[in-house]
């Protein structure tokens, strides 16, 4: 039998099985997608993330990884699907838990007495107790008994896309369980692999924890794009504003960029949001403002467009943040496509990739640097991208710049 099946076989949970893997564990991942688990199977992955290829390779060359599109008999389940969530007719956003439901529903036929199962996916407040629901649900709906000791856990991920491998061994680590018996485990299994600390707690609290975190970094996030904001209409530097604020000993203000993207730090305070509409006031204007911050570039640069005879736009950046691959989420992919459905040339640079994105494909042309800067008279730096350090104002005089994240001096 398994050791441990992993369902969901994306940014958290190939990582995730890959590991477990290569210290010993047998591991059946599984995924909807016939594709994905083929390309495992066969070694590959279909996410960048680096070092992550060597890790699958590792994994599946020892024999303990193997992928599949269905489940199988384990100790241990652990569901890492995704947790996104439905914009309403009203605005309101509600988190979208099928896929956890269908993954959970899907363990029915296999689970055994004592089985642990985990809950990895970011998930509002209460969804540990969901899984158990909805698994009893489905063992009634299909005349299966009710294996005794099933104990249940939420063990949030933290770790930063970019840098995933490192932390998934670095990062402290929540096991939250819906008995302590099941947080003991929980901890029990992640210090397979996890050299740092593990706390106990309660499901609940697990499941907020991580919500919290990611609300934390997007509130303080908007402070700084709220920041950026004022300061343009003061015609203050908010860079050297935030340079010099920063000196204070009790201050420490993040960077303001084109807006917030990524699956986690825009979604996660919603589902804070929807739980508790009437106290989570700062928590839901802070994604406003977040989510404004585009559209605040996007009249920035048309304004700048304006001003030229012949205007031709270079967007440079389109990753959702720097040094990586990822376009998903990404303001600077709906920055570029706003810009381009209005009219103007768009010229993209993006190192990361070959190809633009289908939001974007026919709309705007994949240039080099060299070629953007030397064509463009409108220069819009959205990522802070290692690749665009060389870019200097000296270089680019005669030019508008919009620079959204700071960095061209
Ligand atoms: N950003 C800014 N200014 C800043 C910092 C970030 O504009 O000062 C922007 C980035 O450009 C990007 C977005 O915020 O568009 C998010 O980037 P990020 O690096 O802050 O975070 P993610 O989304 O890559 O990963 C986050 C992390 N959470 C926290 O730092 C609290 C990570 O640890 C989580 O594991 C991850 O979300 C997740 O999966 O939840």
């Amino acid at each position: 039998m398994n050791d441990l099946c992993v369902l969901g076989l994306g940014y958290i949970g190939l990582p995730t099985a890959s590991i477990f893997a290569t210290k010993g564990k047998r591991v059946l991942g599984v995924d909807v997608s016939p594709a994905v688990v083929e390309t495992i199977n066969g070694g590959k992955i279909h996410i960048q993330e680096p070092d992550l290829d060597v890790l699958v390779r590792a994994a599946v060359q020892s024999g303990n990884l193997r992928a599949a599109t269905a489940p199988a008999p384990a100790a241990v389940f652990i569901l890492a699907v995704p947790t996104p969530f439905n914009v309403q007719p009203d605005g309101s956003r509600l988190p979208d838990l099928s896929y956890v439901e269908a993954a959970t529903r899907s363990l029915a036929p296999h689970v055994r007495a004592g089985n642990l199962i985990i809950l990895e996916s970011t998930s509002p407040v209460g969804t540990t107790e969901k899984v158990k629901a909805w698994l009893e649900a489905e063992l009634r709906q299909r005349g299966l008994a009710l294996p005794a000791d099933i104990l249940y856990a939420h063990c949030p991920e933290r770790i930063l896309p970019g840098q995933m491998l490192k932390e998934l061994v670095s990062n402290d680590r929540i096991a939250g369980g819906l008995t302590p018996a099941a947080a003991a485990r929980a901890k029990a299994l992640y210090e397979t692999f996890c050299t740092a600390q593990i706390f106990l707690t309660d499901a609940r609290t697990a499941e907020m924890a991580k919500l919290t975190e990611n609300a934390f970094r997007d509130v303080n996030i908007a402070f700084a794009n709220e920041l950026s904001l004022i300061c343009d209409r003061l015609q203050i530097d908010v860079w050297e504003l935030i340079r010099l604020a920063n000196r204070h000993p009790r201050v420490k203000i993040l960077q303001p960029g084109p807006g917030v993207g990524g699956h986690c730090i825009a979604v996660d305070p919603w589902f804070i949001v929807a739980a508790a509409p009437a106290e989570a006031r700062l928590l839901r204007t802070a994604r406003e403002v977040n989510d404004h911050k585009p559209h605040h570039v996007v009249a920035q640069v048309r304004a700048a467009a304006a001003r030229q005879a012949q205007p031709v736009v270079a967007c440079l950046g389109l990753a959702f943040k720097a040094n990586v691959d990822d376009l998903r989420e990404s303001p600077a992919v709906e920055i570029t496509a706003a810009l381009a459905g209005a009219g103007l040339p768009v010229l993209a640079v993006e190192p990361h990739v070959r190809a633009l994105p289908p939001s974007l494909a026919g709309k705007a042309q994949l240039v080099t640097l060299e070629e953007a800067v030397a064509a463009a008279n409108v220069i819009v730096l959205l990522v802070d991208h290692r690749a665009f350090g060389s870019l200097t104002l000296a270089a680019l005089a005669g030019k508008a710049v919009i620079d959204t994240r700071g960095q061209i001096h």
